[in-house]
């Protein structure tokens, strides 16, 4: 019995060994081709994404398929951790990437050259609401229209958040701590008295952080929101449909692109609330010869 128990265990302790030597968890190798050294595997988030869409045409426009690179579907959280255990063992990771978020301040990334501008130029974020908001809710409209920020100031909520703060905590201080630009969004916005409103929102770090902000101000001039989270198609319909009022979640022209075509005619793009965001394919900075998704051929 106890040799037996012994033995089993000398040979795990025997398997998890040649798991750690395998080439999936070795150190970066800048002499091998990467390819092989990560299973042809791009590491990914959920399905629906846009850079999920803008990856698998990525991978047809360099023709990485030949090579049989592969778009791993995960969720952020489960990329994110992805990343970290790799970046702490100096192992090579290929993942979709963008900014605003907290990945690019916590760990040293790079976006990789796209030289076909697949993933397109910089990204902004859009707010979208129903149609007939305006007339409905003149002040929720103008809160909605007025309502723009910087990456930096998108990353202060999400860092916060990240760091473990509830959501709607982190709104209501960066609400508190930003009075001038709070301001400027209320200016001139009648208060009303407990009215309904309703967002929808995917949970994106980012999203989650803008949605939660924007919900805070409403409150402030006397709403009552309600923040729901779904999946990014739904999201869109929710809004085409008066299901949900608005969204601030539209990153466009390119990410959600499919998206703002399909509903386009059912919705109203209030215009951009964050400029300069920007999405693609990232490693880490170690990474030192791969730079370009050309360079996953390699
Ligand atoms: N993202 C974050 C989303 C938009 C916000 C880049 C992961 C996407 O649709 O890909």
């Amino acid at each position: 019995m106890w040799k037996k128990l012994r033995l089993i265990s000398l040979l795990s302790i025997v398997s998890l060994l040649l798991v750690s030597c395998g080439t999936e968890l070795a150190p970066y190798d800048a002499k091998k081709p990467l390819g092989e050294q990560i299973n042809y595997t791009i590491t990914g988030i959920d399905a629906g994404a846009g850079i999920m869409l803008s990856t698998q045409n990525a991978i047809k426009a360099y023709k990485l398929d030949d090579y049989n690179w592969q778009l791993q579907t995960s969720s952020t959280a489960a990329m994110t951790s992805t990343l970290e255990k790799a970046i702490k063992d100096k192992r090579p990771i290929v993942v979709t990437g963008w900014t605003p978020h907290w990945m690019f301040t916590k760990f040293d990334l790079k976006f990789l050259d796209d030289p076909k501008n697949v993933y397109g130029d910089a990204e902004d974020i859009h707010t979208i609401v129903r149609k007939g908001l305006k007339k409905d809710m003149p002040s929720a409209y103008a809160v909605l229209d007025n309502f723009n920020w910087t990456p930096e100031e998108m990353s202060k909520v999400m860092l916060e958040v990240n760091d473990g703060a509830d959501p709607e905590e982190a709104a209501k201080k960066w609400v508190k701590n930003n009075p001038d630009k709070v301001a400027e969004w209320t200016k001139g916005v009648q208060k009303v008295n407990g009215d309904k409103i309703k967002l929808t929102y995917v949970a994106w770090d980012s999203e989650i952080a803008s949605t939660n902000v924007v919900a805070e101000v409403l409150r402030s001039v006397g709403y009552k929101p309600t923040i729901q989270a779904m999946e990014i198609q739904p999201m869109w319909a929710s809004v085409a449909t008066g299901a949900a009022d608005g969204m601030v979640a539209a990153w466009l022209p390119n990410t959600a692109g499919v998206y703002y075509k399909d509903y386009k005619s059912d919705i109203e793009d209030l215009g951009i609330n964050l400029k300069g965001a920007k999405v693609g394919l990232a490693v880490p900075t170690y990474m030192k010869n791969i730079n370009s998704i050309e360079d996953l051929k390699k």
